[in-house]
């Protein structure tokens, strides 16, 4: 295919609510959407940077300056075979995964199109639904937290998952294990903890925890490997692990039980597919994270969990979790067994909404070959 045009636009979309972490809060999200046109087709994807580099050091704003400044130049006009390329082509860039994703990740959807298969079958998805879980923020009570995981299990999700962070953590998990002695409970602490808690983590042991995710620094392997030798509780890291060779060294040592796999942390899907086959291949179970995606990002996210060995729930639950109106049609549902079905139309296998698109955008830039 030849790389004809790539257009940037930053969407403003208002959260149906707040979302806490121990990084912070987010009330509003500015979705970085990418659109590219190869062979006369359209291919979408999402930009997962947030908007504060508090998640990873990446943000919305160096996303668009290295899309701009360095990949725009490096592929624009290129003749290529398969999106799976792009990443040799584009492999002097240091960092900015999210930013990479972003542009590789559209040519995917294009590629998809192109051989008329669903992006699930073009990366190699062998499931037809996906397991879903949710992740829910710090609340302000333990009694609206529990209010929100009942409303969640009722309707259907597998797992859920409690972001904690020191002072909000043991009593949190306490309350809600207490509550609902059979689910599977999960919290992710996005790096809130050192090893100097040791001690405070090893309490976490007793609830009988599907894992815990990344407590330690974001970008720390060897600490979680040291911390792993004393939980019972399974380590799960996902800040960390930014490609293959990262997946690799955690495995070796023994930082973690689980992966947690984030197509746009990881550099997009030809890397998130490394990382598959390597946990996979050994037995390490894995699951797709989210960022707080709209539909197209959402779409990606659901092929992505369709592969094999995504065997855990994800993050990946339906739209209106989080948007009023989602910017694709029709958006993503999920069943009253707490699954998506995997859309088997060519490409994302969503309508792409470009009227709210275009209503929601607050910049946009075009660049097209000669
Ligand atoms: O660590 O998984 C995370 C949201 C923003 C940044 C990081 C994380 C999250 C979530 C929510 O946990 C996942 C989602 O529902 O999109
Ligand atoms: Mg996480």
């Amino acid at each position: 295919m030849r790389i004809e045009s790539i257009t940037l636009r930053k969407l403003k979309m208002r959260l149906k609510s707040a979302f806490e972490t121990s990084f912070g809060i987010t009330h509003d999200r500015t979705v970085v959407l990418v659109e590219v046109l190869a062979d006369g087709l359209t291919g979408w994807s999402e930009v997962t940077a947030l908007e504060d580099p508090f998640f990873n050091s990446e943000t919305v704003d160096t996303a668009w300056l290295i899309i701009r400044g360095f990949l725009v130049p490096l592929i624009l006009g290129k003749e290529i075979g398969s999106a799976a390329e792009i990443p040799r082509i584009v492999s002097a860039i240091r960092g900015h995964e999210m930013a990479r994703a972003g542009i590789e990740n559209a040519f995917w959807d294009v590629e998809a199109q192109q051989k008329n298969l669903s992006l699930s079958k073009l990366l190699g998805g062998a499931q037809s639904e996906i397991k879903c879980g949710v992740s829910l923020g710090l609340q302000a009570t333990s009694e609206v937290l529990l209010e929100k995981v009942a409303v969640e299990l009722h309707a259907g999700y597998q797992r859920i998952k409690l972001k904690i962070k020191p002072g909000k953590d043991l009593e949190v998990v306490r309350a809600v294990r207490n509550a609902h002695p059979g689910i599977l409970l999960s919290v992710d602490a996005n790096s809130a903890y050192t090893l100097a808690d040791l001690e405070h983590l090893k309490r976490f042991d007793e609830f009988n925890l599907l894992m815990m995710e990344q407590p330690l620094w974001w970008d720390d392997i060897a600490n979680h490997a040291r911390l792993q030798r004393h939980l019972k509780t399974s380590l799960c890291l996902d800040e960390s692990i930014r490609h293959v060779r990262d997946a690799e060294t955690a495995l070796d040592l023994g930082a973690a039980r689980i992966i947690n796999i984030k197509v746009g942390r990881v550099g997009g899907h030809a890397s998130a597919r490394e990382i598959q086959a390597l946990c996979l291949a050994r037995n390490i179970p894995v699951w797709c994270g989210g960022m707080l995606e709209c539909g197209i990002g959402r779409a990606h996210n659901i092929a992505v969990s369709s592969l094999p060995g995504y065997t855990l729930p994800g993050d990946v639950s339906a739209s209106k979790r989080y948007w009023e109106e989602d910017v694709i049609d029709p958006p993503v549902e999920v069943s009253p067994r707490g699954t998506i079905q995997v859309p088997t139309s060519p490409g994302l296998g969503y309508h792409i909404r470009r009227d709210l698109i275009e209503r929601w955008t607050t910049e946009k830039e075009t660049w097209r070959a000669r």
